[in-house]
């Protein structure tokens, strides 16, 4: 008798494991959630980075190349080579596109932050960048991060160039230049999907109550807003994860009840690490069960339609140059590209799909 047991036990285990998705795409897939990653085109020659990119994710956004600061060196080039490489990358590998970011206060170049640019001058050379960028990309990047980090911890608008530092027109009336963006975005490539993206506005807090009304009012007014993107980097491991998950939950489902999508759009999970750059093994456990919880939180909403990590390998992160390398391994696969916990946590739970009631 109890050997047959045992049989079937084999059995059942062996056979959830062989019909576990391959890979990280193909269990989004059958949900259609998209399954992303940040990418560096300088590491797109490294075979091991490229063949994991490429049967693991069906999305990628340039952590860097289509920021300002690489597409415009000085005022008249436009440089688009290392965005079009990341575009050619993914069309050779059926994934799709994100861009990130048309405007955002900070990381800009010197020749924009230090031109004494008037706000007529600023306005002007805003909407010919979107509308320059946008048309290169056209049916290409099918989603953009419109404006990125426009908020504050309280929910109030950053003092930036773009905002107030002259600005481009609407200095001092809240949200009305980011209404003006993507007003200017929507005319640049209508068929694009426009986003909203922010940090440490994942959960209930000021800044998320901030982009909520902003949301609210956007759509209840007719201005051209597709989505919210929560950027979900997380620094912390400690015993409030599962309250923290649920306040994640809320939110997402308060923001896809006003008809926006969600896309999670930056997710890592640094963890202390010590000189030889290793964390404890239990918090590559921890951190497994913290990406579980977050996948789990955009599949039971039905109007979270992307997951996307910000690199994927530990071998390049920004948060080591970031922490002084007290942080790290945040990532799903470590530096020899072996998947962690954190991706088998990712796996099953993009398998088991969407909660029955989606
Ligand atoms: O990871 C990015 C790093 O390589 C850049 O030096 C930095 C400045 O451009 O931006 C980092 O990415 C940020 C993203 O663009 C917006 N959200 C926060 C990300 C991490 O700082």
């Amino acid at each position: 008798m109890l050997p047959d047991v045992g049989r079937v036990v084999a059995l059942v285990l062996l056979t959830s494991i062989l019909c576990l998705p391959q890979s990280l795409r193909q269990a989004g897939d059958r949900d259609g959630v998209l399954v992303g990653t940040a990418v560096r085109p300088s590491q797109l020659s490294e075979t091991a980075y490229a063949s994991t990119l490429a049967r693991e994710f069906s999305m990628v956004e340039a952590e860097d190349a289509m920021k300002w600061a690489i597409l415009r060196p000085d005022q008249a080039t436009y440089d688009f080579r290392q965005g079009d490489e990341v575009v050619r990358f993914a069309q050779a590998h059926q994934m799709k596109v994100r861009g990130h970011c048309l405007v955002w206060g900070r990381y800009n170049p010197d020749w924009l932050t230090q031109g004494h640019f008037t706000t007529r001058q600023l306005s002007r050379l805003l909407r010919e960048h979107i509308t320059r960028v946008m048309k290169h990309y056209r049916s290409q990047v099918f989603a953009w991060d419109v404006v990125n980090e426009a908020l504050d911890e309280n929910g109030d608008v950053r003092d930036s160039l773009w905002y107030n530092q002259p600005g481009i027109g609407w200095s001092q009336k809240g949200t009305a230049y980011i209404e003006q963006v993507f007003r200017w975005a929507h005319k640049a490539d209508p068929h694009a999907l426009l986003f909203y993206n922010e940090a440490e506005g994942e959960g209930l807090n000021r800044k998320s109550d901030a982009i909520y009304t902003m949301v609210k009012d956007f759509k209840r007014r007719g201005v051209p807003i597709d989505g919210v993107g929560l950027q979900m980097h997380i620094p912390t491991l400690d015993g409030e994860i599962p309250a923290i998950i649920a306040t994640i939950s809320a939110n997402i489902a308060r923001l896809t009840a006003l008809g926006v999508q969600v896309h999670i759009t930056e997710l890592d999970v640094s963890l202390p690490v010590n000189s030889n750059g290793l964390p404890r093994p239990d918090d590559l456990r921890r951190q497994a069960e913290v990406y579980r919880g977050i996948v789990r939180a955009c599949l039971n909403s039905a109007g979270c339609t992307a997951i996307q990590t910000w690199g994927f390998t530990d071998k390049y992160s920004w948060i080591g140059s970031h922490s002084r390398n007290a942080r790290g391994q945040a990532l799903p696969f470590d530096r020899a590209y072996q998947a962690k916990p954190a991706y088998r946590a990712i796996l099953e739970e993009l398998s088991a799909g969407r909660s029955p009631a989606h």
